[in-house]
């Protein structure tokens, strides 16, 4: 096994060449560097017309958007290679292919995506892909059914679990989502005129007491493989077409997380936006927001009840009933997991587009302080929104 070296630009090309399985690998001649995440290295593989042809990624051994005094541990290039090949076997057409991976170099290959965007940034920019959030959905129902009990042998499914265990990443999320925003803590970073909102947080006991529940099955529930980590940064878009990518916090948790951060990065859109667009665009994109959070609902639930009855293998949960009541404690979760997920990005370490890209000061801090309000209500009401349609009525009265 090779000992882990860091790729520059060169080494990524050799790589490719030796382990992308193209044809003729002698046409790959040059890499850039286009990494713009939070963790690791991404190089696109070029040829000599500078087409894009492979995208090679590797770990780095720290957090890249913090540097060398956080390290962070090399296994979770293993995790995600497996985690997007797993979710492949079910979902193929919604999953980035993985055409090589090496643990000890904690590296991959992945096809390349050049011919889709980024969702965030459509979403930011008012471009609307009317196929993907049930596009999300459909990804989500598909391999969270098939990795959980429902499908899963139970000898199989006690494997996964202990092969998916991802604890260094998992501590991330439990500090990132449930443990900074509600202390003073040094990688929060938050505008000084937040201080307030933020300090709000710290003092209310019934909000600390929900999210410790949360956290508490973020740390127990281990129902089936989740991507981990599914904000609209970590999809690719393109006209009827849609890829997850980026799976390195995959583990075995709760299905209402994943559902949770999807729906979550949609409402920061949806917070965002009268910054981003001017109040009198910003009403219709909303009512699109709301439109793309229930179609993902409905794909998910529609597709994992279709799955349940036709795939369940256990015998006892295959019981008439039994999945949909199944699906009304995911639903919870995942408003609890949605609150926690736009509090986060806003006083915590990891920010997001929709919301700092904001260039009216004033503007966004409004709409930085709409998302703190909107995560603290979903938090305390969740288990009073029983549904997609009192969702929607929720949200609409903090417009
Ligand atoms: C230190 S990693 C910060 C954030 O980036 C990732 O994309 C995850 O969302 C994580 O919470
Ligand atoms: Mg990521």
């Amino acid at each position: 096994m090779p000992a882990y070296r860091t790729l520059a630009a060169n080494d990524a090309v050799e790589y490719a060449r030796r382990h992308a399985g193209l044809e003729n690998p002698a046409t790959l001649v040059s890499a850039e560097e286009v990494g713009d995440g939070n963790l690791n290295l991404v190089f696109k593989i070029l040829d000599a017309a500078g087409i894009s042809r492979i995208i090679v990624k590797q770990a780095l051994p720290y957090v890249r958007c913090v540097g060398e005094s956080w390290p962070l541990t090399l296994d979770r290039a293993r995790i995600e290679a497996e985690t997007l090949l797993e979710h492949s076997r079910f979902c193929p057409q919604h999953t980035v292919k993985i055409v090589h991976h090496d643990a000890a170099m904690a590296v991959m290959i992945q096809e390349d995506l050049s011919d889709h965007h980024i969702w965030r940034r459509e979403l930011i920019k008012g471009v609307h892909y009317p196929q993907a959030s049930r596009q999300l959905g459909e990804y989500l129902a598909q391999t969270l059914f098939h990795t959980s009990d429902f499908f899963q042998h139970p000898h199989e499914k006690k494997s996964a679990v202990v092969r998916f265990t991802n604890p260094e990443m998992c501590q991330i999320t439990e500090d990132l989502f449930f443990s900074d925003p509600y202390r003073i803590h040094e990688r929060n970073a938050y505008d000084a005129a937040l201080e307030t909102d933020a300090a709000s947080l710290r003092l209310d006991s019934e909000l600390k007491r929900k999210v410790a529940a949360l956290k508490h099955r973020f740390l127990t529930k281990a129902e089936a493989l989740l991507h981990g980590d599914i904000h609209s940064g970590s999809v690719f878009v393109a006209e009827g077409r849609l890829k997850a990518i980026d799976a390195e916090f995959g583990y075995y948790g709760p299905i209402g997380f994943d559902i949770g951060t999807a729906i979550g990065n949609l409402l920061l859109n949806y917070c965002g936006l009268p910054g981003l667009t001017g109040l009198r665009a910003a009403a219709a994109a909303r009512e699109q927001r709301l439109t793309d959070i229930r179609e993902l609902w409905q794909a998910f639930c529609e597709g994992f009840l279709a799955l349940a009855a036709q795939k369940t293998r256990d015998e006892s949960l295959a019981e008439p009933g039994y999945a949909s009541s199944f699906l009304r404690e995911v639903w919870q979760d995942a408003v609890g997991y949605c609150g926690t997920e736009l509090i986060r990005r806003v006083v915590g370490l990891a920010h997001v587009a929709d919301l700092d890209s904001i260039s009216n000061a004033a503007m966004r801090l409004q709409c930085q302080r709409s998302a703190i309000e909107l995560g603290r209500m979903l938090i305390l009401a969740a288990g009073r929104i029983d549904d997609i349609g009192a969702l929607t009525a929720r949200i609409r009265q903090y417009s």
